[in-house]
């Protein structure tokens, strides 16, 4: 039998697995959007009419006409013959200094081009394409025909790979002995990785691995939690066959998942929690939103200016972060970009349906291609400021997904700074100042698992960069029902969550790409190191101190930083040209907080080829070919293009432009409130400045009074 690609299971699955087809889903269901694909009317207080936005900053991104525009150039440069499958297709950034000279409003735009990866399977070759938007040229076209990896798979490539395996006689016939039918499963299009022979025979591989959604009444949308165990089908997506079937562990049950439903429509019909109701809360501003939106992408906000998009594969690009100096009104350079560059995702189970699972999320997938619109007052608040990405498709056509990034000011109820002054009782000093901050965020749901990432700006100039994880385990069913069932010697590779269900043990690396430019591009990055310093026999009653000393890193050998409790360093991008009136140069450090390093072995496959995270912190000197932590082609990529492979190449860094990368970290041992759906566990980092200003930059602020927060009644009052 042969299933459909049409099948109900299998759009469902397209759905939630894989979300670039949501747009349609999204307008379907507000069929008053009668200009389907070009037309938002769902932003806040403005309506983007994509097919006729234009670009008015020099790193906005392509636009609905301009992708548009592409197309053609692509279709004709390529005619007769048909345009390779589009893998990506985004605006190639202006070089720096050009971005750095515009002046909005004045200097026109600098050319605008297109940066191309494209794949043809016929000939296993990855092509590389810049085009110029305004001559309709093609300027470079590179063919590799020996690609050493693959660009991040399509829409195309997923629903191709799925539909192989459904297809495929032998793989219905394995579902079906498991008293399975093939119309009620979901099944994932899995990365393979990267283990040899199979992965580097000259085509791309794909991992099939279903889901049971159930039938009738006891369907659940939360299929994560009925893994259909041990059946996994390899796929040679380019020539659509597939190559093996493994069907082990049959006697493992698929769960019936019972009350794994998580929607609030599933929730409503329960009885009253114990606790006390929380009543709903929002932020209110008198005085409406304090944060300018200019041209859609560039904001202002307090002493900030920022540029943020929405990133097909980075998920969210935030460049030219300044600040104004409050002493002098000087506009000044913090971070040129920052943005996710990797995800790498490893599962601690060596076992067959297990060991490939270790993602590289960004690179395989691509944080913005499975970044959904973002729930109204969820997921940010009322008056949240939405954007919408317009990306292209693998016929190299745009579509717009709605909603893919939101700004919004937040107050948590936090103290900027705060002092009460005892020594001095007739003066009654009692000095507080409220935290109002900036956040940008985007959210993606990878498969499974979601990743919400805050790029917080604060008044004081500090960054914080956070990343919340929630979504579904990716569990494995077993046949164990209660741990006492489990011989003692037998590893479990994760916990037993409920029965039949183990949550294996897992890591989440998210690697920044950090391209700061402290007051302009000629930085050096310098460890503040921190040890023990013993004093001489009678020089103090103190046996010992700590002593700050200097060291300035002058390759990049120098600045690849294991992070060590013991061992403590700060870790500052200053810029040594540029020094305060008492001499310190003006820099930001970087403050990890709750982290984690891979434990992996560096010659296992997986770690090898995300070697990015073999260290928390690396400096390299900036090249715009250098920003993804996993090379360019991370698909079935075998490590020899990595942020660790360049930086092997110890090139020079002080005083240059030079780019950081900061690894933030998870290990996750999964426990039963992960079930059926993760609260959300977040970690953070901050970039926070040092000697950047003449003070406080923030002593001028002013605090709150009643006349200020005027706007909420009580409703008893009313
Ligand atoms: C854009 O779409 C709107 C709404 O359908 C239409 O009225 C308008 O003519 C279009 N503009 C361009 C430049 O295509
Ligand atoms: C599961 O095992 C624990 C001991 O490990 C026992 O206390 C409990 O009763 C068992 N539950 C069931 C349902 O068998
Ligand atoms: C820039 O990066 C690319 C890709 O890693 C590399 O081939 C090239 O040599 C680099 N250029 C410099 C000047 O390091
Ligand atoms: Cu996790």
């Amino acid at each position: 039998m042969r299933t459909s690609v049409s099948s109900p299971s299998l759009s469902l699955l397209l759905l939630l697995l894989v979300g670039v087809f949501v747009t349609t889903l999204y307008f379907h269901q507000h069929p008053s959007s009668s200009n389907i694909p070009i037309l938002n009317l769902h932003s806040d207080h403005h309506h983007v009419v994509h097919n006729s936005s234009t670009a008015t900053h020099p790193l906005d991104p392509l636009t609905f006409r301009e992708l548009t525009k592409v197309h053609s150039v692509l279709s004709a440069h390529y005619s007769p013959g048909p345009v390779p499958s589009v893998h990506s297709l985004s605006l190639h950034e202006p070089d720096k200094p050009l971005v750095l000279s515009f002046r909005p409003g004045v200097d026109p735009l600098p050319p605008r081009r297109a940066s191309v990866v494209a794949f043809d399977s016929s000939s296993n070759s990855v092509h590389q394409l810049l085009v110029d938007l305004a001559s309709a040229a093609v300027l470079r076209h590179d063919v590799d025909s020996r690609p050493s990896g693959y660009p991040r798979l399509t829409q195309e490539d997923l629903s191709r790979a799925m539909s192989t395996a459904l297809g495929d006689e032998g793989f219905v016939a394995a579902v079906r002995s498991r008293g399975l039918d093939p119309a009620d499963l979901v099944c994932g299009p899995l990365s393979s990785g990267w283990f040899g022979a199979e992965e580097a025979a000259g085509f791309r591989v794909v991992k099939i691995e279903c889901y049971a959604l159930g039938r009738g009444t006891e369907r659940s949308p939360n299929f994560f939690m009925r893994p259909v165990e041990g059946l996994v089908a390899l796929v040679n997506l380019d020539a659509g066959r597939v190559i093996r079937i493994v069907n082990r562990n049959r006697e493992i049950p698929v769960d019936p998942g019972e009350d794994t439903d998580y929607r609030y429509s599933a929730q409503r019909s329960r009885p009253a929690s114990h606790g006390l109701p929380v009543n709903p809360m929002s932020m209110e501003q008198a005085k409406g939103r304090s944060f300018k939106v200019e041209g859609g992408h560039t904001i202002r906000w307090a002493g900030w200016e920022v540029h943020i998009k929405p990133d097909a594969r980075a998920g969210m690009v935030v460049s030219r972060a300044r600040v104004v100096d409050p002493d002098t009104g000087e506009w000044r350079d913090v971070m040129y970009k920052g943005m996710v560059s990797e995800l790498f995702v490893p599962y601690m189970d060596p076992t067959e349906g297990w060991y490939f699972k270790t993602y590289m999320d960004a690179g395989e997938y691509g944080l913005g291609m499975t970044a959904m619109p973002l729930v109204r007052l969820n997921d940010c608040p009322r008056g949240a400021y939405y954007m919408d990405a317009v990306f292209a498709g693998a016929d190299g056509r745009p579509f717009v997904r709605p909603d893919v990034v939101c700004v919004f000011e937040k107050y948590d109820g936090d103290v900027a700074w705060r002092h009460s002054e005892a020594l001095i009782q007739e003066m009654d000093i009692r000095e507080a100042r409220p935290k109002v901050t900036l956040v940008a965020r985007t959210a993606a749901s990878v498969g499974n698992y979601d990743y919400i990432v805050d790029w917080e700006f604060q008044t004081d100039g500090l960054m914080r960069i956070k990343v919340s994880l929630s979504g579904m385990l990716m569990v494995k069913g077993t046949v164990y029902r209660n741990t006492s069932q489990v011989p003692e010697q037998e590893d479990l590779y994760g916990t037993l969550l409920a029965e039949n269900l183990i949550g294996v043990v897992h890591d989440h690396f998210v690697t920044f790409y950090l391209d700061m430019d402290v007051d302009g591009p000629g930085n050096s990055f310098v460890k503040m190191h921190m040890a023990k310093q013993k004093t001489s026999p009678g020089e103090s009653p103190r046996k010992s101190y700590v002593r700050v000393t200097k060291d300035v890193a002058k390759t990049e050998g120098e600045a690849k930083i294991k992070l060590k409790l013991s061992d403590p360093s700060e870790f500052h991008v200053v810029n040594p040209s540029r020094r305060s009136k008492v001499g310190n140069p003006s820099g930001y450090k970087i403050v990890p907080s709750a982290t984690a390093a891979s434990l992996l072995d560096e010659d296992d496959p997986p770690q090898y080829r995300s070697a990015f995270t073999n260290n928390q912190i690396w400096v390299t000197p900036y090249n715009r070919s250098e920003e993804w932590a996993g090379g360019l082609l991370a698909y079935q990529s075998q490590g020899d293009d990595t942020l660790a492979t360049w930086s092997d190449r110890d090139r020079p860094i002080e005083n240059k432009d030079i780019v950081m990368w900061y690894t933030l970290g998870f290990h996750h041992i999964p426990c039963q409130e992960d079930y059926p759906i993760m609260p959300t566990v977040s970690s953070s980092f901050d970039l926070k400045p040092v000697n950047f200003f003449r003070r406080n930059p923030i002593l001028g602020a002013a605090p709150y009074f009643e006349k200020d927060l005027p706007t909420c009644k009580p409703l008893a009052s009313l």
